[in-house]
């Protein structure tokens, strides 16, 4: 059917082809001069001019109408400034854009062609040139440079009590990691760990992963600097949280991260745009495959007491697979059940040097 399809464009085309050569050859036949003018000309000078306006004021009403669509408020400390340059941008680079359409526009129209008018010889203007090299050089350098220290301030070190939370992308999910409280550090992690169960291919040799827990909500805490850690398993996805002007591809094999103060809680964007329904959420704007679409992630942000209430109320990873208990070395077994919160009661079929371990304590 393509085929076929294909082959009555290529027809068409040959056959609008042989039509124009014809008419041509008429022409000439019939003594016309090919160069002559038509009134066709004039005509398309106008519609040169009625593009314009009507594309430009497409722009603009689509542009306004639909503000609201595509400016979220804005929930973070760096996305304030972000929006700043954004918009110094785009107000220096639609002002480019309108000045030039117009001019090119008016300009064909102005200029179409004319018997009796010649066009000038004007080769070269040094003052032109250099005006038009200068001062867009000078304004794209200070773009380029307020950007560069907005890019440098988002991606050097975070604090050091800053929240670390990891986020990992797989075809079609997205899971959570953040390190347990009574560390409040990410315990290690190998790829050649992953399994089945052990999805974040938790390194059980460290003792910072025994209190790790995972989240299918990512929960921030406000007005506290967060760390995210981004990794993907497979392909390439991107953790893109809108309303914190956050965006940082998930690579696989090279970790990524993107530090970030949220500065509004979910109530209080409930109230600010009067939805008592409203959730932030994270998603991939990374065409990842084709269960793409399903990779959204809930975001809940909280004052950070309620922050730390929510933490303390997670149950370790370890506690939850507390068959992997057998994985971690005999000597920090003990350590690991007490930090994992899992109860020394608690029955596990575990090796036997485990179990004389376990009945010390
Ligand atoms: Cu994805």
């Amino acid at each position: 059917m393509n085929l076929i399809i294909g082959l009555g464009v290529v027809l068409l085309l040959a056959i609008f082809y042989l039509i124009f050569r014809l008419s041509s050859l008429v022409s000439i036949a019939s003594g016309k001069k090919l160069d002559q003018v038509t009134s066709g000309n004039s005509v398309n000078a106008f519609l040169f001019v009625v593009f314009m306006v009507v594309s430009l004021g497409s722009f603009f009403w689509y542009s306004i109408a639909h503000f609201d669509s595509y400016d979220l408020p804005v929930a973070s400390e760096h996305g304030a400034w972000t929006d700043t340059l954004f918009w110094i941008t785009m107000g220096v680079t639609v002002a480019a854009f309108v000045i030039i359409s117009i001019v090119m526009f008016i300009f064909l129209y102005r200029f179409q062609y004319h018997e009796d008018r010649k066009a000038k010889y004007y080769p070269d203007n040094h003052y032109l040139e250099l005006a038009w090299t200068i001062i867009p050089a000078i304004v794209l350098s200070v773009l380029i440079f307020t950007g560069l220290r907005a890019w440098n301030d988002i991606t050097s070190p975070a604090a050091d009590d800053a929240e670390v939370i990891e986020l990992i992308g797989q075809q079609f999910a997205w899971t959570a990691r953040y390190p347990g409280v009574s560390d409040r550090r990410l315990g290690k992690y190998d790829f050649r760990l992953i399994d089945a169960m052990n999805e974040f291919g938790l390194d059980l040799n460290d003792k910072n992963s025994f209190d790790d827990f995972k989240a299918l909500e990512l929960h921030l805490p406000k007005g506290k600097e967060v760390l995210l850690k981004i990794r993907a398993k497979d392909v390439l996805h991107s953790v893109f949280l809108p309303h914190f002007r956050v965006k940082m591809d998930a690579v696989p094999g090279m970790p990524t991260q993107f530090k970030f103060v949220a500065t509004k809680t979910t109530e209080e964007m409930r109230t600010e745009l009067g939805d008592p329904d409203f959730n932030y959420e994270m998603a991939c704007t990374e065409i990842c495959g084709k269960g793409h679409f399903s990779m959204r992630f809930p975001v809940v942000v909280e004052e950070v007491a309620d922050y730390e209430k929510w933490k303390a109320s997670q149950e370790a990873w370890l506690k939850q697979n507390p068959d992997y208990l057998e994985k971690v070395p005999v000597a920090l077994r003990e350590a690991a059940m007490i930090k994992a919160g899992i109860p020394a009661e608690m029955e596990i079929d575990l090796p036997a040097e485990a179990a004389t371990t376990m009945g010390s304590h």
